[in-house]
């Protein structure tokens, strides 16, 4: 699990802080019954605990750069689907769009407040949380708090902070970060930045470390994906053959813990890792955000 403190914190516009006094969520757009709910309402409804991989997708400027800002958290508060229910999602809606507090500038547009959405579909999954705690603690200001969505499986950016008003709709949201942003360019045309494709690190060795020759270090790290990852491979010989490493289960949508044991002789050695999903996706060798990690060491 990653501290708070070691975690990144990501925003597009600005880091506000939200008086949770004076905090309500507006819920509106196709419901029967448009409503403010306020913190304490939010607080009384049934609290769940899912413990999710956090990822940032990147900068949407630059969406093929591995920038592999990610941790591994647990997320406590309400269903998203719970407080949906207190205002009756009308039937035809598909869409849920949630929407940030803050203001400001990014990339040169003024004016538009950060507004995400997700199908109706992810919205009501039993793990899309308002989230009130992470790590058992209440969100601080730069977390997002006093409450924020979180969306498990699913890229940081989907994920919104001092979430203020959702919005029911049989469209998707009309906004830069729907629209202009995080949408990744593919042969079948445009593909929202939503769910995470499969992706694994090296934690150990480090990166440019020494390892002690002719030993067994264990080549350790962690892989994740929206699906599950089922193989992890790791090559210790500049990425020409291969060799399954042992891998942990995964808990809720959490990362799982990958390990292999070499016996390097005395050099410079070039590591790379990559896995696979349940739906047998893999990832790419190169120009990805999930492209295959490689690192460097050298045995002494
Ligand atoms: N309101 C709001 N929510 C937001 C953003 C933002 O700019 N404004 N950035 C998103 C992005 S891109 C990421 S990666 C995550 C980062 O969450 P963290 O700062 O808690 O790590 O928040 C998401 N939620
Ligand atoms: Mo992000």
């Amino acid at each position: 699990m990653t501290d708070d403190d070691t975690l990144f914190v990501v925003t597009h516009m600005a880091l506000i802080d939200v008086d949770p006094g004076a905090w309500s969520l507006q819920i509106g757009g196709m419901v029967g019954n448009p409503c403010a709910i306020s913190l304490d309402r939010i607080l009384a409804l049934p609290q769940h605990d899912v413990v999710s991989v956090h990822e940032c997708a990147g900068s949407p400027l630059t969406p093929k750069e591995a920038r592999r800002r990610v941790g591994n958290v647990i997320w406590s508060g309400p269903r998203l689907s719970d407080v949906l229910d207190l205002c009756g999602v009308q039937a035809g809606s598909s869409y849920v769009w949630s929407e940030g507090l803050e203001w400001g500038e990014f990339a040169g547009i003024r004016d538009e407040p950060f507004v995400k959405d997700l199908p109706l579909e992810k919205a009501l999954a039993p793990e899309v949380l308002l989230a009130v705690a992470m790590n058992g603690k209440p969100l601080g200001a730069e977390r997002g708090g006093p409450v924020r969505l979180v969306v498990p499986g699913w890229y940081g950016t989907n994920s919104v902070k001092w979430v203020g008003k959702i919005t029911l709709s049989d469209t998707r949201a009309p906004g830069p970060y729907t629209t202009r942003f995080y949408n990744d360019l593919t042969p079948a045309g445009p593909r929202p930045v939503w769910a995470i494709a499969p992706e694994s690190v090296m934690v150990s060795p480090a990166d440019n470390g020494l390892v002690p020759a002719g030993q067994r270090p264990d080549i350790e790290g962690w892989a994740w994906a929206d699906a599950g990852v089922t193989r992890v491979e790791i090559s210790v010989d500049g990425a020409r053959k291969w060799a399954a490493a042992e891998l942990e289960a995964r808990r809720d949508f959490g990362w799982q813990r990958f390990t292999l044991s070499w016996t390097p002789a005395a050099g410079e050695h070039r590591l790379s890792c990559r896995c696979f999903d349940a739906q047998g996706a893999g990832q790419p060798a190169a120009s990805a955000r999930n492209e295959v990690h490689s690192i460097v060491v050298r045995a002494v």
